[in-house]
């Protein structure tokens, strides 16, 4: 070529190492690729066929196939792997990477904190022996002054990068149980809220008996032929609060394809959603139901009535399956002490859908054959999300749940077979992720709360200690932090993270910067592999590997169609001086006299072979054979497709097959919530339409149109995943940043994160297309690029979570963090779960004027170093 560049082909000639990997971003992995890479570095990474390395014969028994009206569908031999992880050398070689020890210069342990700098000043390399040098004589200190509680181990569980040995969010825990103890930050049920606090007062426990969707009780972890069951009977599918096309890519294209299938079946679609989304926008068949945020309730109960009146509900199944159907009915046709009827009239007046719409839906779903699906519903993130996750049950309750083809079809059931051998979601390699064991400690606190904890020194909940959330019953169980002093509870002084991001995925993010701000966090140390968000705001930043550097096993997420399981040694050299949270823990361990503890004296090698033999897989395969081969898919029950298909047994005879609530039976009424939390007006014993309230009366929320702050704030946003984005990942990689719909270029030359608002409530605003915006509300203020479009329900406005933090004051931001001003408080008053969307907002145009006095007032910030490919960058902060 005339430039000197190398053609392709030439490029990747002198290739000389090929691995197999899993990118799946969700803490599990995704579908496999091959990582081709050259004197050590990654050149490519591309598709990987399944039957590279087994013949179809040796595949036969692992493979499944759905079948219907002579239409088959298998999973495919190529494996179609999410984009996210096609583009995953940007990650590794990202501008972004932290690729040594950092420390925040006007940090000084021995002197002067300067804790109000946080997220403001800078940072300066140091070596790793100086690094642990102070880790080590911060934790010594701080165990001496207020005992080991009063470190918060930050990150346990949650996603993160696919891995299983060298995982990260728990062996920072893991370290200090072996110190005494620490404080356990539990993840809430953070994907699956409303079900959760909500449904599970409805059909029990659930899937995973965690979860809260609905599963039968004794199919145990999963809900099989759930898929199955749809292609086999469901008519119309709807999508209510899910985009399959972008959430469910994360792992791999399967489900894509599935969609693909059901549209030849000839299946129905329907979307329920503030946004036009990417399911609604890719299917020509796909009709999208524009609906307000976080009105999903008035939306269903409009839809009960039709059912109610006209006669199209199951009422045979709502009579031998169901209890107190009376109280649901009342409360619906008015006839209870309140005595509003929830027509359609009175639920578009509420949710911004026409009662014409409203009928026609609910006609169609009570006539036909329907099954629900969302991976776990954008519904049940919004404030009070228990109410949507009620009535999302209870519409499913009135249509027969369980019946061939009325199903919902959520995580846990999106493996398509049962396998033979004894599996969990992610591998039988998960037995070697030390993170997922839970280490034992007396004080703990749901990741919702870390700011009150800081600001206001205590904090009382109700749920499960760790986040193996099982039983109904626990959310009536009651915790106070700090754990009494007699137990060893201590305030917390020091946070160490593992999952740096708490201030772009939870609710309150500026709430959490204040805290992390306090004098009282004497110390904040973060492991990770790039330098953004939480991180921009620690004392000491540690240099984390990649998934691709590390030697480890890999799992298979949810959304894969092929199950398996693999060995992933490292794909290219390290970046810089990194090490895995793994080997971090064991370099500090070491200091302590505590290592041993933690690699058991094991190489690398030797713990994946215990991996290994810890799981079943020996039963199929030799561990010489795995080795060689580098993956294995386990076979399949041969009988899988005679399981029963999710919820059928109790289908088929709830007296045989009870579900695990008080009564055996969907309760549309729970006796157990009206006894525990008799005087809670906000989770009453049945779901009603909650419009919330001012705090002087007692309401978490005042979030909706029909209060007092929307004459303020009077646009509800729309906040969930991106779909170049897994949550607060891939926020740099270029070769996204380019696409229209992932970043809008201001006239400064800043790649803002879109904000999506609809013509009319742009024209009222004076916003044209392309414009520097802000959105705000009491909790602060975010700058946006506005993309003036259709697929906005007016009223509205969607922003997708987790851009960077990109600090300019305090409460002040330009990266685009939506969640920054999420709200603070929780669901309700008894229910600690995240509210991340469906929440209040303005939305303003930036004037020049205005622009010009913060670039005036914050120099630094608008003098970063700025890459508009990448965003802002290790060299944004780090001094040379
Ligand atoms: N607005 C809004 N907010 C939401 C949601 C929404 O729909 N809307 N969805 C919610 C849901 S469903 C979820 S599950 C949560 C997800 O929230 P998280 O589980 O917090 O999400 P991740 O982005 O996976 O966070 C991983 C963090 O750890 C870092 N990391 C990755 N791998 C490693 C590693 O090996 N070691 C270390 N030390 N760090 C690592 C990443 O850079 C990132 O900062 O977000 C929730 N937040
Ligand atoms: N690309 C990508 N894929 C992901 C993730 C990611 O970060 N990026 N995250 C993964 C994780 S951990 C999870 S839990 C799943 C979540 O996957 P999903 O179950 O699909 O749920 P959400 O992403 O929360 O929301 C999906 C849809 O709900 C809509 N929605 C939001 N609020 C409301 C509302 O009040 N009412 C109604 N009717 N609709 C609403 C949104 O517009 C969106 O189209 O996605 C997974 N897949
Ligand atoms: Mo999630």
């Amino acid at each position: 070529m005339g430039n000197g560049m190398p053609t392709i082909v030439e490029a990747y000639k002198g290739t000389d190492e090929t691995t197999i990997q899993s990118i799946g971003c969700g803490g599990m992995g995704g579908e496999m690729t091959a990582v081709d890479a050259r004197d050590g570095k990654i050149v490519r990474i591309r598709p990987y066929r399944m039957d590279e390395r087994y013949t179809a014969e040796e595949l036969a028994p692992s493979m499944w196939e759905l079948e219907k009206d002579g239409k088959t569908f298998r999973p495919a031999m190529k494996g179609a792997p999410n984009y996210f992880s096609l583009a995953y050398k940007n990650r590794v070689y990202s501008k972004n990477r932290v690729q040594f020890p950092l420390k925040r210069v006007d940090w000084n342990p021995d002197g002067e904190r300067n804790t109000q700098n946080r997220g403001i000043s800078k940072f300066e390399r140091i070596s790793w022996d100086e690094a642990i040098d102070i880790i080590e004589a911060e934790l010594s200190r701080v165990i001496e002054s207020y005992g080991p509680f009063s470190v918060l181990c930050v990150g346990e569980d949650g996603h993160r990068e696919s891995k299983d040995l060298h995982a990260g969010g728990g062996m920072h825990a893991n370290l200090m149980s072996k110190l005494g103890g620490y404080t356990r930050e539990t993840r809430t049920p953070d994907s699956v809220e409303g079900w959760y606090w909500g449904a599970k007062h409805v059909w029990g426990s659930g899937s995973n008996k965690g979860l809260g969707m609905c599963a039968p009780v004794q199919t145990g972890y999963n809900s099989w032929n759930v898929i199955k069951d749809i292609t086999e009977y469901s008519d119309l599918v709807c999508f209510d609060a899910g985009d399959w096309e972008l959430t469910q890519n994360y792992g791999s294209q399967f489900l894509s394809r599935l969609l693909k299938y059901w549209e030849e079946l000839g299946k129905e679609f329907v979307v329920v959603d503030p946004f036009c989304n990417y399911t609604a926008a890719c299917h020509e068949t796909m009709k999208w139901i524009p609906i307000l945020p976080a009105t999903d309730s008035a939306f269903d109960f409009g839809v009960m009535y039709v059912w109610i009146t006209e006669g199209l509900y199951d009422k045979e199944y709502v009579e031998t399956h169901t209890v107190y159907f009376d109280k649901l009915r009342a409360y619906v046709l008015g006839e209870d002490e309140e005595g509003v009827a929830k027509t359609p009239q009175w639920a578009a007046e509420r949710c911004g859908v026409p009662a014409h719409t409203i009928k026609a839906y609910a006609r169609n779903v009570g006539r036909k054959t329907a099954s629900h699906c969302h991976f776990s519903s954008g519904a049940v993130k919004v404030p009070y999300s228990h109410e949507a996750g009620r009535t999302g049950a209870y519409k499913l309750a009135m249509q027969g749940l369980g019946k061939p083809g009325v199903q919902q079809l959520h995580l846990n059931a999106m493996v398509v077979a049962k396998e033979k051998i004894a599996r969990s979601t992610t591998a039988p390699f998960s037995s070697i992720n030390q993170c997922r064991m839970f280490y034992p400690t007396v004080q703990s606190l749901p990741r919702t709360e870390v700011a009150n904890a800081i600001n206001n020194g205590k904090v009382k909940w109700w749920g499960s200690p760790c986040i193996v959330y099982v039983e109904t019953s626990e959310q009536f169980q009651e915790f106070n932090y700090p754990a009494p002093a007699d137990k060893g509870g201590a305030k917390i002084h020091l946070l160490w993270s593992e999952k740096p991001c708490n201030m772009n995925c939870w609710n309150g993010g500026f709430t959490f910067q204040d805290a992390i701000r306090s004098p009282e966090v004497e110390c904040f140390i973060t492991n990770h592999q790039w330098l953004e968000n939480d991180s921009l705001f620690a004392d000491l930043v540690l240099p984390v590997t990649t998934c691709l550097e590390d030697n480890d096993s890999m799992g298979a997420g949810m959304s894969v169609a092929l199950r398996r399981s693999g060995l992933t040694p490292p794909a290219c050299e390290r970046v810089g001086e990194s090490y895995s949270d793994f080997e971090i823990a064991c370099k500090v361990g070491e200091r302590f006299g505590v290592r041993d503890q933690i690699d058991l004296g094991m190489t690398q090698d030797e713990w994946l072979k215990f991996g290994f033999d810890q799981s079943e897989l020996g039963s199929e395969i030799s561990w010489e054979d795995f080795k060689d081969k580098g993956y294995y898919f386990p076979q399949i029950d041969p009988a899988w497709k005679d399981l029963p298909a999710g919820m059928r047994p109790f289908y088929d005879d709830p007296v045989a097959n009870p579900l695990d609530t008080p009564t055996g039976k969907l309760e549309f009424w729970s006796d157990a919530l009206a006894e525990h939390f008799p005087d809670d007006k906000e989770r009453t014993p049945m779901a009603k339409w909650l419009v919330g309230g001012p705090a002087s009366e007692g309401w978490t929320h005042d979030e909706s149109l029909w209060g007092e702050r929307c004459k303020e704030y009077p646009l509800l946003v729309t906040a969930s995943p991106a779909r170049f984005r897994v949550h607060v990942q891939g926020d740099d990689i270029k070769w996204f940043r380019e696409i229209e719909t992932c970043k809008v270029r201001g006239k400064d030359g800043y790649q803002y994160e879109p904000l999506w608002i609809a013509p009319e409530d742009a024209e009222a605003r004076g916003i044209a297309d392309g414009d520097i915006v802000k959105i705000f509300n009491d909790r602060g203020t975010v700058l946006l690029g506005a993309r003036v479009s259709e697929r906005v329900m007016p009223g509205s406005v969607m922003v997708h979570k987790g851009s960077r933090v990109d600090p300019i004051a305090p409460h002040l931001d330009r990266g685009g963090a939506i969640n920054l001003i999420a709200p603070q408080a929780t669901v309700s008053q008894h229910c600690k779960g995240f509210v991340v969307t469906g929440y209040l907002t303005e939305v303003a145009k930036v004037t020049d004027e205005e622009y010009e006095g913060w670039k005036k007032a914050y120099p630094d910030c608008f003098d970063r170093d700025y890459d508009p490919a990448i965003g802002i960058n290790y060299k944004s902060w780090v001094v040379e």
